[in-house]
């Protein structure tokens, strides 16, 4: 089967009606990996999934949410979209943008954006402004552009971005047959923990699953607002794409956590980039650093005797590791050439 992408695919939970322009690239249908090298360090009789949203067609599980959002705007006749990110927001636009034939306003923190991305943005034709500020000042620039009518807004402050990305819970529950017990995903703008929560909730109401997860969300030690319950002006952590001090939605995320039972937590640069590594050394799966705050919260809580045994848990990896590729070499090693010669080679490979 030539795969539609999510609108087709989960039409009658979606926003749209039989005339919506649908404008896809055949996002979601991503893979659910077991994980059993890193399950060993969890509970007996763990399960343990990666859910590879990596694996959507600019990266990252952006496209879930842009596809719906993306197809709403051109139906409402706009002509130009806008939104701040810190990174793969704006792949994601620029990317369904230009497939719709629609004008991209893309508003960055300067300096701060992993190179993949930005080669995304540029190259499908998104008109990119860096600012002297960060993310939290590029989405206020932004809601205020959109509120004056300059474009259509496509950060997750657009209700149709939500709406979108709630279909990974689906898609989680068709895979394994039922929703997990526990859902663990990194958290920045609160936009994807929402939509999760929201997914889930309207799947189990209709029948599709049996049962609710436990929601864990997990924040960078240095830009972790939901944690300490305060906005923190100036957020810092390696993990650029959740480097954000004022969450647009954390009123979802929180009523995600506490109508689930479940906790917002942090971790720290070292821990993410100890599951980042681990996950591409041990799993052969290569995601993005932001991506690793999944798996490294999971441990954490694993070490603190948080999950009983026997359960089953999906870890959200949320973007593509090429999408950073500063990152992994900067974690690294980069061997120096050698002659190009059989005992030269054959020496450096070692015992
Ligand atoms: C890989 O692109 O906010 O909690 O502007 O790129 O829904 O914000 C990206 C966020 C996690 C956090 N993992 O999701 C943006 C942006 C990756 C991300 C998040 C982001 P939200």
């Amino acid at each position: 089967m030539n795969w539609p992408g999510i609108i087709e695919a989960y039409r009658s939970f979606l926003p749209v009606t039989p005339t919506t322009p649908v404008i896809t690239l055949q996002e979601g249908n991503t893979a659910l990996l077991p994980a059993p090298a890193l399950a060993r360090e969890l509970p007996p009789g763990t399960r343990l999934y990666l859910k590879c949203e990596g694996f959507n067609p600019t990266g990252s599980f952006k496209d879930r949410g842009m596809t719906v959002a993306i197809s709403k705007a051109v139906e409402a006749g706009a002509k130009a979209v806008i939104c701040a990110s810190t990174g793969n927001t704006s792949a994601s636009a620029a990317a369904y943008a230009a497939r719709a034939g629609l004008r991209c306003f893309v508003v960055l923190p300067a300096g701060a954006i992993a190179l993949g991305k930005l080669s995304q943005a540029l190259l499908h034709g998104a008109k990119v402004i860096p600012i002297e500020g960060n993310f939290d000042a590029a989405l206020r620039v932004v809601r205020e552009l959109a509120a004056a009518g300059r474009a259509t807004l496509v950060n997750s402050l657009n209700p149709h971005r939500i709406e979108g990305q709630k279909t990974a819970a689906f898609e989680i529950c068709d895979q394994l047959g039922e929703a997990p017990d526990y859902l663990a995903l990194p958290v920045g703008n609160a936009g994807n923990i929402t939509a999760y929560w929201k997914g889930f909730k309207e799947y189990y109401s209709a029948g599709r699953s049996g049962r609710l997860p436990v929601m864990l969300g997990f924040q960078a030690s240095g830009a972790a607002p939901l944690v300490e319950g305060r906005a923190i002006p100036n957020p810092q952590t390696i993990a650029t794409a959740i480097r954000i001090g004022d969450p647009a939605s954390r009123k979802g995320a929180e009523a995600a956590r506490d109508e689930s039972g479940g906790r917002i937590d942090k971790v720290t640069d070292e821990e993410i980039l100890s599951a980042y590594q681990r996950l591409a050394s041990q799993c052969g799966v290569f995601c993005e650093p932001a991506s690793a705050a999944s798996v490294a919260g999971v441990l954490k809580l694993a070490r603190e005797g948080y999950f009983p045994p026997g359960r089953t848990i999906v870890c959200v990896l949320t973007g593509h590791g090429l999408k950073d590729p500063d990152r992994a070499i900067a974690c690294c090693e980069t061997p120096r050439p050698i002659p190009a010669t059989a005992e030269a080679v054959s020496a450096a490979l070692g015992a």
